[in-house]
Formats: C-alpha cells, sequence, structure tokens
C-alpha cells in the first residue's frame, strides 16, 4: 500500500513512521508512505501557502493553486485523496477498515481556518479524528496511518491478527489475562486454563458482548446478533437481573 501525507510540517512524520511495526513494515516494502511538503508547491519567491480570507475575517486559508499542484504530484498513481479536518466525518474502523483496502491513499493535512474551498474538487472524502480542533490535521493523519496500517497483511507480523479485536466485530475485546497465574489473590478465569478451545471461545465471545453492553451500548444498537449472540445475551441479562433483585 502507498500512503503520501501531504502536509507543512513532514517533520512531524520523521521519527514516528520509523518506530516499531510500521518502521518496520516500511522496510519490508509492506508498505510506502512518503511525506510531501505543501510549500514545495507555492511557486511564488515567498513560497506563500495560505493568504487572508475574502470578504475578511481571522485566520489565514491554504491556497487552492497550491494545493491542486501538491495533490496532482502525488497522483501519478490514482489515489483516494482524504482531507483531515473537523468537518469530516468521523473515523471509525469501518472506514478504516475500507480505506485499508485502497492501493494509494494521499492524506491531506488541513491547517489555520481550513483550505480554499474550491480545493474540495481534488478531494474525495473529509475525516475527522474527533470533534475538537487541533493546530493540523498532522495528527489526524497519524491516527489514519497507524489504523490503516495494521490491516494491511503481514504489518501486525504472524503471532497478532487484526480479526477479534475491539471493533473488528463490531464489539469490544473480551478481557486478557497472562503470567502469573495468581497475583494480590486474583486469579486467571479457569476456563482459560482449560484447554477446552470452544468454552473459552464462547466465555470470551460472551465477556465481549458484555463488555460493550457496559462501555458501548452504542455499538449494539444497530447490530444484528446471530443465535450463539442472542443466547448469550439473554443469559448476561439474566444474571444483571438477579443481581439487581438481589440488591433490592
Ligand atoms: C482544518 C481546523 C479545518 C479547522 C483545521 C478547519 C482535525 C480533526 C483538525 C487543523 C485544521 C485542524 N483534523 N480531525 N479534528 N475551518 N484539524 O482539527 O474546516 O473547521 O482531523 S475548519
Amino acid at each position: 500500500m502507498r500512503i503520501d501525507i501531504l502536509t507543512l510540517f513532514p517533520e512531524m512524520f520523521a521519527s514516528p513512521l520509523q518506530a516499531s511495526m510500521i518502521g518496520r513494515a516500511r522496510q519490508n516494502g509492506l508498505l510506502q508512505i512518503n511525506t510531501v511538503n505543501i510549500r514545495d508547491f507555492a511557486l511564488d519567491k515567498h513560497q506563500q501557502v495560505d493568504d487572508y480570507p475574502y470578504g475578511g475575517g481571522a485566520g489565514m486559508v491554504m491556497k487552492v493553486d497550491v494545493l491542486a499542484r501538491a495533490i496532482q504530484h502525488v497522483k501519478d498513481q490514482p489515489g483516494r485523496v482524504v482531507y483531515l479536518s473537523p468537518q469530516g466525518q468521523r473515523l471509525d474502523q469501518t472506514i478504516v477498515t475500507r480505506l485499508a483496502g485502497e492501493d494509494h491513499l494521499i492524506l491531506l493535512c488541513g491547517h489555520y481556518e481550513g483550505i480554499d474551498e474550491r480545493a474540495m474538487t481534488y478531494i474525495d472524502e473529509e475525516i475527522s479524528i474527533g470533534d475538537y480542533v487541533l493546530t493540523g490535521g498532522e495528527l489526524g493523519a497519524m491516527v489514519v496511518v497507524d489504523a490503516v496500517s495494521r490491516l494491511v497483511p503481514g504489518v501486525l507480523g504472524d503471532d497478532a491478527s487484526a480479526e477479534d479485536e475491539s471493533f473488528a466485530e463490531g464489539l469490544l475485546e473480551y478481557p486478557q489475562f497472562t503470567r502469573p497465574r495468581s497475583f494480590a489473590e486474583m486469579e486467571v478465569p479457569p476456563v482459560l486454563l482449560s484447554g477446552h478451545h470452544e468454552e473459552i471461545r464462547r466465555w470470551r465471545k460472551k465477556l465481549s458482548l458484555e463488555r460493550t453492553l457496559l462501555k458501548r451500548p452504542d455499538l449494539l444498537l444497530n447490530r444484528a446478533f446471530d443465535a450463539e449472540e442472542q443466547s448469550l445475551l439473554e443469559e448476561i441479562l439474566f444474571v444483571r437481573k438477579k443481581e439487581k433483585g438481589a440488591k433490592r
């Protein structure tokens, strides 16, 4: 997968893109991630990338001619242009999974008060990483690169998988335990030590449903449940009802 990041601050990406699994994936050729300095496409002698808004008002607006040249430069191969801004669709794992299916992503990091509206004609979609305003879209681009890269086959490495993690099935991940078996009188759930893989799978599915119901019930609102999940939810709700009754 090729990712081009259009930014005014390429230096922000230097070490994060060399670290950990993303750095390794770049070395293995699984990921081709380039930073492109938008300022290189400002052709005037002052390399002006922004200007005062027509109609007055505070802040500066990024210039459409500069952005158009930068985008056209990286579209030597077809690619999907994603603009990071607070006005975009909120990033979630569904969007991440869709973007991970692209061969070439172009991430445009917005700045100042945003970009000249005419630049939107060169943009395929606008994505926000949350309802807050950052100093620049670079951190948004980093979040997209990280979340998308880990879904590229081979990036997570052999022993990790993206299949049953949080959000993978629209549920939060089940609780994890590792050695020591006993700590401060807290034991590992016996089922995990039983070696019964089917019982472990069912226990994990139940705990995923339970903690999603507890922490993020919104994720369950529009989700269809298979027969097993319906049965597990009935078990969970039955126990919770009993507990509530006992407390009265
Ligand atoms: C862009 C600020 C657009 C305001 C910016 C606008 C985010 C975010 C972000 C620097 C840039 C800000 N990027 N998710 N949240 N005028 N970027 O805050 O369109 O509102 O990704 S504007």
